[in-house]
């Protein structure tokens, strides 16, 4: 595998804008919790050091990675957020659901993001193995969770410049 040993996770500071003021949701997956955790720590980390309140990150949980589309179109109905995270972790090689979650749950979020015209971001990972898990969940491959907020913070900076 190229990325074998990379940390996956790096990113200039100076390229990721001011998140203080910001409001973020996130809606984590109670299935492979070990992951989903991390994942979470990752996300929460990364707003505190841009700048976010730890009041305005707004943590909700849900059964699994397919219920991620519903939880994250609840907390959009209630527009108290700049973006809303989805954290989840399907295992290729231990579930046969993996291909109708992973579909699922990717066109959800995808509808969400035009539906309410709000950054949704894929916080899930799909690994063949749950050492690839790991590996990417604060392990050698760095944390999708640091990631996923990056993204939020990026895309909520992008529409309220666009807007304002
Ligand atoms: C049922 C199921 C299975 C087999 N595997 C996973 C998984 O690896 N990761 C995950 O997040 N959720 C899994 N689920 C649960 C489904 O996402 C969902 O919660 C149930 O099918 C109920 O709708």
């Amino acid at each position: 595998m190229s990325s074998a040993l990379k940390n996956l996770s790096h990113y200039d500071s100076n390229a990721v804008p001011s998140s203080a003021g910001m409001r973020f949701g996130v809606v984590v997956s109670e299935w492979n919790t070990e992951i989903t955790e991390a994942l979470f720590e990752g996300a929460r980390n990364t707003f505190l050091k841009f700048g976010t309140a730890e009041a305005d990150i707004i943590r909700r949980d849900v059964p699994g990675s397919f219920e991620l589309t519903l939880g994250a179109q609840l907390l959009a109905e209630t527009e108290q957020f700049d973006a809303i995270i989805c954290i989840g972790v399907v295992i290729q090689g231990e579930t046969k659901h993996f291909d109708f979650i992973c579909e699922a749950v990717g066109q959800g979020i995808t509808n969400l993001n035009i539906k309410y015209n709000l950054p949704v971001i894929f916080g899930v990972l799909t690994p063949n193995t749950m050492q690839q898990a790991l590996d990417r969940a604060g392990g050698v491959h760095g944390n999708k969770g640091d990631e996923a907020a990056i993204t939020a913070i990026k895309m909520a900076a992008l529409k309220r410049e666009l807007e304002n």
